[in-house]
């Protein structure tokens, strides 16, 4: 490699790593993935367009660092993608709440918490669902909440979760039968890298030009 691709392949990674040196982790690459939420009478109901043969993409930006709580997303594939939304009314009667519960998941799949996509200087990243020994259930505000999700190695993931009517302790209120959703994840080498190599090539070809 001449010296002058070397010098414009790192002066493209400076550019491309603003979003990193500001310590926060990305969120503009995916369109959101909603998970909708909604009541029917008395049942719960989880829908949302994914499936094993079409996951959400977890990425990772090597080398990148986050700031605070974020930094357990440092070196990880991840996501916040997925969304929980509520579809419709849903009224869980006065004083109770909508919680979320890990029914199940592949092994090594972590989760912290989110909130509105892209406000992400307000979002605690705290771990949830069992990440780091937290609690399995959630509350839910009922507001837009992407979570992220994480995991250290490529390959397919999935969580199943119960979406049920709790009281502010998280218990289970009589009267209201659980909803069940599986979401899908895919953990790839990051496109990220392939990325700045090809905006190197540019930059480096614009120079030569020049
Ligand atoms: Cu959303």
């Amino acid at each position: 490699m001449s010296l002058i691709n070397t010098i414009a392949i790192t002066s493209s990674i400076a550019a491309c790593s603003t979003v990193a040196l500001a310590g926060l982790p990305n969120a503009h690459t995916w369109p959101m993935e909603h998970i909708m939420i909604s009541m029917n009478g008395t049942s719960i109901e989880a829908h949302v367009n994914t499936s094993s043969s079409s996951p959400i993409l977890l990425e990772r930006f090597a080398g990148e660092s986050y700031d605070g709580n974020a930094s357990a997303l440092d070196d990880m594939y991840y996501s916040d993608q997925y969304g929980w939304i509520l579809d419709g009314i849903v009224d869980p009667g006065a004083g109770n709440s909508l919680w979320i519960e890990l029914v199940s998941q592949t092994n090594e799949l972590e989760t912290y918490e989110g909130g509105r996509r892209m406000m992400i200087g307000d979002q605690t990243f705290d771990p949830i669902f069992g990440t780091d020994s937290s609690a399995m259930n959630w509350q839910w505000s009922g507001m837009m909440t992407h979570n992220w999700y994480a995991a250290q190695s490529a390959g397919d993931y999935e969580a199943t979760y119960s979406i049920y009517v709790g009281d502010s302790a998280g218990n289970a209120v009589d009267g209201y039968i659980a909803g069940e959703v599986t979401l899908n994840f895919r953990a790839v080498p990051a496109p990220g890298s392939l990325a700045i190599l090809s905006m190197g090539t540019v930059f480096a070809s614009r120079r030569k030009r020049a």
